[in-house]
């Protein structure tokens, strides 16, 4: 057969909720049809790499089973019955519904539930515009980067770092907690490119032989949640064997004596018995990044899915902070961009228009939320309707069981705003058809580079398929809100933001792509200081100073935290019950649970399996390919046994949100994992579990 031949090739972005926030070439054979997505070559960072799973986009968007008419719930909740209804008698329900619900039980009632399954800020926030000028119960935010960004905050007193191209230039990556193979591939670009043109050491700490461990010169495999006791001891080892930067300390940070006598105990020894690492794995570490100037943290999201997530990621941090690595080309750290964009996005999100001073409620904590737990409900009533777009809660928040059985419940009013069939579109009673991101218009951030990036609509949509903007526009002008911000097409919402943030004008940012927000080499590394009130960085956190002014919540007493960079014991031990950690770890050819419904992600990924340790599975005579079961209070999974080395004993890995029922029973993974807001503000566990394991009945 002859390759399809493109008519043009059209310059986008990838939606998804990856940090590398990737420029794409793609191929459009016709108006309506995609061919092959390459990463653009002419983009600094994405540097003409992307992913499998998106270069295979055209399955996505061209999926059979995509949605596209509005339905109407035909049979009980869950049935998977549906009536094709017309956009006009959906949304006049769906208003009728809000209205009375709102007139019956108050506006908080009505809690409008999203996340980044686009990160289009257009199609993605603009449901705070309904939310605001309705005044329903705000959602606080916490699912994904909850822990990490105090955590980081924490140290340089804001969310910003070295340019991570800047890796290519470094002589020491340290990829910590983060698969970046699966999860963001650039990172490894950048990183290999210092490896191969200047013999850079490549270190990886996780708590499994990741595919990006395999690329590593040091691979460090620790238990779950230890990794503070790694950092703290570290810092010993540079303070002992003076390869700590006194005179950097002294200038930019606020090292003192206290600091200095709370790690004279944390030795080496004490800290191989915590994380399960040798002594000499530590001290060949510490001597790694102490003999190293230009060493370059990039710390990643996943060693901060811990209860003690924010601690670990602080003490992380402040090892650049004792070498005064931030002081070299190449060197100092990165988590995430977020903090830099300067974007003025009141008109986008309503905040303008904020009606009363609704309740926050987190969107973590949805399961207890919707089964009536009155502290998450904030002691206020219970939720009565949601509408949800860009996220799929029935298969990703934690304690699935009570997700599951709050989004079921007969007097909740769902409605699901969605791409595909998903597990939560299927428990609604009125489901929308969404376009995707090449059907619509939309600027995109993620915080992993320098670059904001444009992505036009650039083929027709499939059927009936609304945006996000057109959804939540035309719904607010059917209750009643007639501010212009509803009147508004995609595209005058970027005018606008650009506009008044002082970015590049719409026009001109088509024709390159993007905006470029790559801040000065010496302002990203704190040359002139950090960037709390003293310029110091601090290795004794002030917690409520890294805080979302508007919507933060102490999720704990702040006196429990430690004062220092610390190992804090605070994570779901195991017990003689439940005698394994369980984390679930991403898989490289899903994200999130985005891609479990494409043909190419399902045959690289598999059936739903759990690893572990040979010996612990000898233990209990599971073999390899066999089924089991893994459990704790709050519920059970089935899985596929695989049993591998490259893993601590008593730990268990599950890659991967696979579709809920491509387990047996029906139950996904997040079924067992917690939903325990972890400190100091919130956020999800998600590596964090306790469990027990057996062959399935
Ligand atoms: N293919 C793919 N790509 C993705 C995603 C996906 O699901 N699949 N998800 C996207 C999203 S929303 C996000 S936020 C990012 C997140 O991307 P990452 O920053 O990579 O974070 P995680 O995916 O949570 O986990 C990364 C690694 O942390 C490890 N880990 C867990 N607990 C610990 C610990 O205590 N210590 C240490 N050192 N390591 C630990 C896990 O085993 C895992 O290998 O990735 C995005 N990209
Ligand atoms: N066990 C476990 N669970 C996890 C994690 C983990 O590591 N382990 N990671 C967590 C993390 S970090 C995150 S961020 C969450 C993310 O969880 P989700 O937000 O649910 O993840 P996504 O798969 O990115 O997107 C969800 C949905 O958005 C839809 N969507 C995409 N674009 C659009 C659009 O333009 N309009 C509409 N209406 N819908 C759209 C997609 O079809 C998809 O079904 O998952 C969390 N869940
Ligand atoms: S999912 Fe991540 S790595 Fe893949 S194309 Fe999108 S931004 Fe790039
Ligand atoms: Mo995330």
């Amino acid at each position: 057969m002859n390759k399809p031949v493109a008519l043009r090739t059209v310059r986008s972005v990838c939606p998804h909720d990856c940090p590398s926030a990737c420029a794409l070439d793609v191929d459009i054979l016709d108006d309506h049809t995609i061919g092959r997505v390459r990463g653009a070559k002419d983009d600094p960072y994405t540097a003409g790499v992307i992913c499998e799973k998106v270069a295979r986009y055209a399955e996505r968007v061209h999926h059979p089973d995509r949605l596209t008419q509005p339905l109407r719930r035909s049979g009980p909740k869950g049935s998977g019955q549906f009536t094709p209804i017309s956009w006009d008698e959906a949304l006049d329900e769906i208003a009728a519904r809000f209205n009375q619900i709102e007139a019956d039980h108050g506006a908080e009632a009505i809690w409008p539930y999203y996340y980044a399954g686009t990160m289009g800020h257009v199609q993605r926030d603009g449901i705070d515009r309904l939310r605001a000028a309705k005044g329903y119960s705000r959602q606080y935010d916490t699912i994904c980067t909850g822990t990490a960004w105090p955590g980081y905050i924490a140290g340089t007193g804001m969310l910003g770092g070295v340019n991570p191209e800047q890796m290519a230039e470094s002589d020491c990556v340290v990829i910590w907690g983060t698969n970046a193979v699966h999860t963001q591939v650039n990172v490894m670009t950048h990183a290999m490119r210092a490896k191969k043109e200047r013999g850079a050491k490549i270190v990886v700490i996780d708590i499994y032989q990741t595919a990006t461990m395999a690329q590593a010169d040091l691979g460090l495999v620790l238990r779950p949640g230890t990794d503070g006791a790694l950092a703290v001891a570290v810092m010993h080892i540079l303070l002992r064997d003076g390869l700590a930067d006194r005179a950097y300390m002294a200038k930019f940070t606020d090292f003192g004596p206290d600091f200095e006598a709370h790690l004279a105990d944390r030795t080496p020894a004490w800290a191989a018995a915590i994380t399960g690492l040798s002594i000499a794995e530590i001290n060949e570490f510490a001597h790694l990044v102490g003999t190293t100037p230009a060493s370059y943290f990039r710390l990643g999201y996943g060693f901060t899915r811990q209860r003690n997530g924010a601690t670990a990621m602080h003490a992380a941090l402040c090892i650049p902070a004792m070498t005064g690595a931030w002081q070299h080309r190449g060197g100092g750290a990165f988590h995430s961009n977020s903090g830099t964009w300067a974007l003025d996005k009141s008109r986008l999100t309503g905040s303008g228009l904020q009606k009363g001073d609704p309740r926050w409620l987190d969107m973590s904590e949805i399961g207890p939320i919707l089964t009536g737990n009155a502290k998450a409900l904030k002691q206020g009533g219970p939720v009565k309707a949601m509408i949800v777009q860009n996220t799929n809660p029935a298969s990703v928040a934690p304690e699935q069981a009570l997700v599951r059985r709050g989004l079921a419940r007969d007097d909740l009013f769902l409605v699901v705003h969605e791409q595909f069939m998903t597990e939560t579109a299927e428990l609604a009673d009125i489901v929308l058809p969404a376009t995707m991101f090449l059907e619509h218009n939309d600027y995109y951030t993620r915080g992993g580079h320098t670059r904001v990036l444009y992505g036009p609509a650039i083929i027709t949509r499939p059927g009936q398929t609304k945006s996000n903007h057109e959804v939540i526009n035309a719904l607010a002008l059917r209750l009643g809100l007639d501010d212009d911000t509803f009147k508004t097409t995609d595209r005058d919402v970027i005018a606008d933001t650009f506009h008044r943030s002082g970015y590049p004008a719409l026009e001109e940012v088509e024709t390159t792509g993007f905006v470029d927000r790559e801040r000065p080499d010496a302002t990203a590394r704190y040359a002139d200081g950090f960037d709390w009130p003293d310029k110091r960085f601090r290795f004794a956190p002030n917690w409520q100073g890294t805080a979302d002014k508007k919507s933060y919540q102490w999720t704990c007493d702040p006196a429990d935290m430690p004062r220092f960079a610390d190992h804090w014991a605070i994570t779901e031990a195991a017990t003689v019950e439940h005698p394994f950690r369980l984390a679930t770890s991403p898989a490289r050819a899903f994200l999130n649970s985005s891609f479990n419904e494409t043909p190419g992600s399902q045959k690289r990924e598999g059936v739903p399996s759990v690893f572990i340790h040979p010996d612990d599975a000898a233990r209990l005579a599971i073999a390899d390919g066999e089924f089991v079961t893994i459990g704790n209070r709050r519920g059970t999974v089935d899985l596929t046994a695989r049993v591998r080395p490259g893993l601590p004993t008593g730990v268990l890995i599950a890659e991967g949100l696979h579709q809920n029922k491509a387990h047996r029973g029906g139950r996904g993974i997040n079924t067992v994992t917690s939903a325990t807001p972890a400190p100091p503000f919130g956020g999800t566990v998600y590596h964090d579990a306790a469990v027990w394991i057996r062959k399935a009945e």
